[in-house]
């Protein structure tokens, strides 16, 4: 019995318990459901081993959508916890393992799958492509996320959730002061998604200097592939620094080493500084594709070419640069000296000038436009004042004298939560809303979209303003609880009727889903929103190869080209097309990944061992393999396009 003690959760409670029951019954509810209706064939061959983008898009999608209710119902047991002080709802080490799993999957398994998810689905049909450079290590890309956050996510029913913070800063992340198993989750979950993302990275930079459009030059890329090339360029800078970080932790808790501890010469504040040369670029990485979605549908909804298209590049590309240069602010007073804390507090104030010449940019965009207020528009015009607010409180925690005041407070938390939500989810939304109709063929209903969009909107400011002030009134971040004494209940209280305010647009938004799923037009053609860029400019639903023919392409707007001036895109005649086959191998790969690394957070060696060879049996598999793909016949091109006009010249 002793073996299988290793699986129990340390600090069970009736809620997990009922959660454990819960996950087990829905499970049991798919997998009859699927037989029942006879559906393994059709989720084997049309998802599971697809290498289309998007297709893997979309299943990014529903990951983070469901990664985003699991985040959402951690920190809704968060502030109802600390609503009232004194509170007894959650115990300290629940509220430990909690503030730690909702930044976890947040950022990691809620955020990132979101960036992916309209990259993927965006990116190629923006420069005019067939698909991304390598189709299978997009598959790839996914199914290692997707392992990865499973992993994670099962820490929470067998052996325990990690306790150490989103940053699972060292010593407390060591074996000493964490002795379950949790810590070891946050390690290899986190490497095998990483490891997925910086395969992405590459994966998207070849895409983007390799297979745009003919005549499409650098600077006649929609600014969202722009703020996509720079992502992912920050990606493969900065994920193999989170790599190492990662491996050398798994190496302190799993083999004994002293790379982070405090004794026998190991460096604790190592960890610091790598999770942040890491942590830094990171939240750039989730906000610059923020960025291309609001020029996006700015410009879109407000009929006016983006201003300042060459600053707003230039902009980015200095963001990115400078974003690996700043990460010391996040400890200012871990004592590093003067020198160093002044240098760095130079750099992170610097960097809200490209930033600052952006939001101007989007004002000017929308200066003298005939201004169009869809919700993907609200999204982008409540994200403008949100996220300066963001921005101006950063300049204040950059300081390093006053960071001494602000640091480790709800002040903080407020800051972030005031860049990362308008910046990331706010974009989010904007771009599913915007992007829905290319994707599923139906639109959004537009009222109750507005509906959520103010809960959203108002529910957010109610959460996350009054911790400015409960922060400068001292309260501490990831506390479990307050006196009555210190008179942080009231302002705690509202923060909740917030967060509720947030779940209930969140609802809605489902809700919104599930309305226009069947009550939706679905006669909307390929162009529902009167929009600039190559994305509109294929079929509705867009076919698996994208365009008949390859667009030509010699301006930064070539549909709204086409469409004011009859600028043709479309030439000659229509060609077979290559495309590439499905395979089943990635999915199989992150299968033997998922199994390697829970093998790993119970230093179970031996099935480790196995899966590791496994591993390398799989690449070297697909070494040899020969698969040259297929052709789509001239015939069959003709026969799908048939029934859609397309916007070529000579048919028209
Ligand atoms: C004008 C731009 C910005 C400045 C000057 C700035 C500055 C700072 C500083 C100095 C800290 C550390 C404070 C402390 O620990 O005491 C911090 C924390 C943080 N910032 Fe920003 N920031 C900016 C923009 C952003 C953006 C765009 C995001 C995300 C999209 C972001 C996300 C975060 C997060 C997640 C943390 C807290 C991490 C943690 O300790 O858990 N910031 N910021
Ligand atoms: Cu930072």
């Amino acid at each position: 019995m002793d073996y299988f003690d290793r699986f129990a959760i340390p600090h069970p409670s009736p809620a997990i318990y009922a959660s454990m029951v819960a996950i087990g019954l829905t499970m049991i509810a798919i997998v009859i459901g699927l037989t029942y209706f006879k559906k393994w064939g059709y989720l084997w061959d049309e998802w599971l081993t697809t290498v289309d983008h998007k297709r893997i898009g979309i299943m990014y999608l529903i990951s983070a959508l469901l990664m985003l209710f699991r985040g959402g119902v951690d920190a809704l047991m968060m502030r109802a916890q600390t609503a009232v002080p004194d509170n007894t709802l959650l115990d300290a080490q629940h509220y430990n393992e909690v503030f730690t799993t909702h930044g976890v999957v947040m950022i990691i398994f809620m955020a990132m799958p979101f960036i992916y998810a309209l990259m993927n689905f965006v990116v190629p049909l923006q420069i005019g492509a067939r698909d991304v450079a390598f189709p299978r290590l997009n598959a790839l890309s996914f199914w290692l996320f997707f392992m990865g956050a499973m992993l994670f996510n099962i820490s929470f029913v067998i052996g325990g959730s990690p306790d150490a913070g989103w940053t699972s800063y060292f010593p407390l992340a060591g074996n000493d002061f964490s002795q379950s198993v949790g810590t070891n989750y946050y390690m290899l979950s986190i490497q095998i998604a990483g490891i997925g993302t910086l395969i992405s990275g590459i994966n998207f930079i070849v895409t983007i200097f390799k297979m745009r459009a003919p005549n499409m030059k650098l600077m006649k890329m929609p600014m969202f592939t722009w703020t996509a090339l720079i992502t992912n360029a920050i990606v493969v800078f900065a994920f193999p620094v989170l790599t190492i970080a990662l491996l050398l932790g798994t190496m302190d808790r799993l083999f004994g080493t002293h790379i982070f501890s405090m004794t026998n010469g190991g460096m604790d504040m190592l960890w610091a500084n790598l999770f942040w040369v890491w942590g830094h670029p990171e939240v750039y990485i989730l906000i610059l594709p923020a960025f291309g979605i609001y020029s996006e549908v700015i410009s879109t909804f407000s009929r006016r070419n983006l201003y300042g298209y060459t600053s707003m590049v230039a902009s980015i590309v200095i963001i990115s640069f400078f974003s690996f240069l700043v990460w010391m602010h996040h400890f200012f007073t871990m004592g590093q000296g003067p020198l160093s804390n002044s240098i760095f507090s130079i750099t992170t104030m610097a960097i809200a000038i490209p930033t600052g010449i952006k939001i101007f940019n989007w004002l000017l965009t929308m200066r003298k436009g005939k201004i169009r207020f869809t919700v993907p528009m609200l999204y982008s015009v409540g994200f403008i004042p949100i996220f300066t607010i963001g921005g101006v409180t950063g300049v204040m925690l950059g300081m390093a004298s006053a960071d001494y005041q602000y640091h480790n407070t709800m002040f903080l938390v407020a800051h972030f939560h005031y860049t990362i939500i308008p910046g990331v989810v706010f974009a989010m939304l904007a771009g599913l809303t915007y992007w829905w109709p290319k994707m599923f063929g139906f639109m959004l209903n537009e009222r109750i979209g507005k509906w959520a969009f103010w809960f959203v909107a108002i529910g957010f400011n109610v959460t996350f303003f009054p911790m400015f002030f409960t922060g400068l009134d001292g309260q501490a971040r990831r506390m479990y609880t307050y006196s009555e004494a210190t008179g942080f209940g009231p302002l705690n209280m509202l923060s909740f009727v917030g967060a509720i305010g947030l779940a209930i647009g969140f609802a809605l938004i489902v809700y919104n889903v599930y309305y226009s799923v069947r009550h939706s037009s679905r006669d909307i053609g390929s162009d529902p929103w009167d929009a600039r860029t190559l994305e509109w400019a294929t079929q509705t639903p867009v076919q698996s190869y994208n365009f008949a023919r390859t667009p030509q392409v010699d301006s930064i707007e070539a549909l709204w080209d086409l469409k004011r001036k009859g600028k043709p895109i479309f030439k000659g005649d229509i060609e077979k097309i290559h495309m590439p086959n499905n395979s089943g191998m990635p999915f199989i790969m992150s299968c033997i990944f998922f199994v390697w690394g829970f093998s790993l957070v119970f230093s179970m060696w031996i099935p480790a061992i196995i899966t590791t060879i496994a591993i390398f049996a799989c690449m070297a598999y697909r070494s040899f393999e020969k698969d040259d793909g297929h052709y789509i016949s001239v015939e069959d091109i003709k026969a799908t396009e048939k029934d859609w006009e397309v916007l070529a010249d000579e048919n028209r």
